[in-house]
């Protein structure tokens, strides 16, 4: 069996405290004796190609440097400023810029450069996320024959928003050199066939999509939790003194808490003016109650960030001022960076669980919020049905992040909710966590991918998809195939 190589933007084995997915993966280079390549972080005047190789914990990792330029036309521009927004939907926020597209394509080329000849022939190759659209394109045309998997993490956009994008057929069509490409639900990958169908004049069946000359297996793979390594992060001591803090301060007023990097894609504004409105909606409550955001700063060099942070830091203020007392703030926002094990803790001692954003591919901290509550007395989840994941934790407290009055009745619904009705939803929503966690989706993926790329496979080989549930504009359910049973025969066949 050969080794499995995982090629990412970043790696992210390099920070503090690696998430799920970074775990997840390390246990299958592991295994496999295979490495993660990505960039470094650093970067330096020239682009030299040099590659760095170490060791980080039990794995191989593989990093080079990009010079300046790439940085600001690769990362900032093109994926960070045009990708991601269009991609969440927020064409106004997409800036165009040509030199952003011509650092892309020559980051991507550089990526191939520098892997290519670090891989054997047996090699089974999985790129990650936005960043790297066209690398399967840029190995194949060095010779790459091996198995090429590429999995999107953020939404995949309607066909009216991609067609804004200068270049888009070209960016669609790379997608073509995969074996695989992975979407985190039926939502996303319903998408990317529409534009094949619509624009390219493509077609699907048996679970492929023909276009361009080639055909390539599209198929969803809702990212799970590693709820295992999160419920261990629950018992450590960081997580325990973190809960003890804020459970002192919740005896008074219960909290709601939110969680996560400072992006407009996240709802963040519109979740305060929720909050706003769930204060003059029941003034009765309004002492007794407190907001916890945590934000911390990201991709600050961007235009449209810093322009977020100034409205949600103005918002804040205001509700402080409107809705405080002197000896009281209805609510703190926090750029801080807290570990994983004290997030944990803050979890846990929240009351509601807010996770609004306006467009996400999945959303692991609505899996993280489930995760670490207490079984006897769980809190609530407050979930937009916009995250990817709101397909699958159906037992949430569904709301549309768009509409304040949703919102704040969703908060207050969540607040006063029994005791008898938390744990009903939460065991649900826990054991849809547990059927479907991130090992089940690694697993699912990988033996997806050498069947993709296998002639000989069986089509009755194939995973079969964790259950999920789309939910019409009319309300009516559509659930895809069922699962459990793909995850377990994935996991048997680990790599
Ligand atoms: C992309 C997609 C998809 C947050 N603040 C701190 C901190 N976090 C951690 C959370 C969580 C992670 O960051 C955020 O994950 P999300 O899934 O919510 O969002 P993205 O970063 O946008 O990730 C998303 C994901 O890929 C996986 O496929 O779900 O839809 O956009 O784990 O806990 N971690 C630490 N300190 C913080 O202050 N240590």
């Amino acid at each position: 069996m050969g080794r499995l190589v995982v090629v990412s933007n970043r790696v992210s084995l390099s920070g503090g405290s690696p998430g799920g997915m970074a775990v997840a993966l390390t246990g299958a280079l592991k295994e496999s004796g295979g490495f993660w390549f990505g960039w470094s972080g650093e970067r330096t005047e020239r682009f030299t190609g040099a590659i760095r190789t170490q060791r980080i914990g039990d794995v191989d990792v593989a990093t080079i440097d990009l010079e300046e330029a790439d940085y600001q036309e690769y990362y900032n521009g093109y994926a960070n400023g045009a990708l991601w927004p269009l991609f969440h939907y927020r064409i106004d926020l997409t800036a165009y810029d040509r030199s952003y597209g011509v650092g892309y394509e020559r980051v991507n080329r550089r990526f191939a450069d520098a892997l290519a000849p670090l891989l054997r022939p047996d090699d089974l190759i999985w790129v990650h996320d936005y960043h790297l659209i066209p690398l399967g394109q840029e190995l194949r045309r060095r010779g790459i024959t091996n198995p090429i998997g590429f999995f999107l993490h953020i939404p995949w956009p309607a066909p009216e928003l991609l067609t804004t994008l200068p270049r888009h057929r070209q960016l669609v069509e790379a997608l073509f050199a995969y074996d695989l490409v992975g979407f985190q639900t039926d939502e996303w990958l319903r998408a990317f066939e529409d534009y094949v169908m619509r624009e390219a004049g493509g077609r699907r069946g048996g679970g492929r999509v023909s276009a361009f000359g080639r055909s390539v297996v599209a198929q969803a793979f809702p990212i799970g939790l590693d709820v295992e390594e999160f419920l261990a992060l629950c018992e450590t001591e960081a997580a325990i003194r973190s809960y003890d803090r804020m459970a002192a301060h919740s005896v008074f007023r219960a909290m709601m808490i939110g969680v996560e990097r400072l992006d407009y894609a996240k709802g963040l504004e519109e979740r305060l003016l929720g909050y706003e409105q769930f204060l003059a909606d029941n003034p009765e409550l309004a002492g007794k109650v407190f907001y916890l955001q945590i934000a911390p700063l990201s991709r600050e060099e961007v235009d449209a960030y810093q322009q977020v942070r100034a409205r949600i830091w103005s918002l804040a203020g205001r509700i402080n001022a409107d809705w405080g007392d002197i000896d009281f703030a209805p609510m703190r926002c926090l750029t801080q960076n807290y570990s994983r094990a004290q997030l944990a803790g803050v979890y846990r001692a929240a009351r509601v669980g807010l996770v609004t954003p306006l467009r996400d591919g999945m959303n692991l901290v609505a899996k993280e919020y489930v995760a670490a509550q207490d079984p006897e007395d769980p809190g609530v989840l407050i979930l937009s049905r916009f995250a990817g994941a709101a397909r699958e934790m159906t037992e949430a407290v569904i709301v549309n992040p768009f509409s304040r009055e949703e919102l704040a009745e969703a908060m207050r619904r969540a607040l006063t909710m029994e005791l008898r009705e938390r744990r009903r939803r939460w065991e649900a929503l826990m054991s849809g966590l547990r059927e479907n966690d991130v090992n089940v989706w690694r697993d699912s993926f990988v033996v997806a991918l050498r069947a993709a790329a296998d002639p000989s496979f069986r089509h009755s080989e194939q995973p079969r998809l964790p259950r999920t549930v789309s939910v019409g504009d009319d309300g009516e359910e559509a659930a895809s195939p069922p699962a459990a049973a793909a995850g377990r025969e994935a996991q048997a066949r680990r790599i």
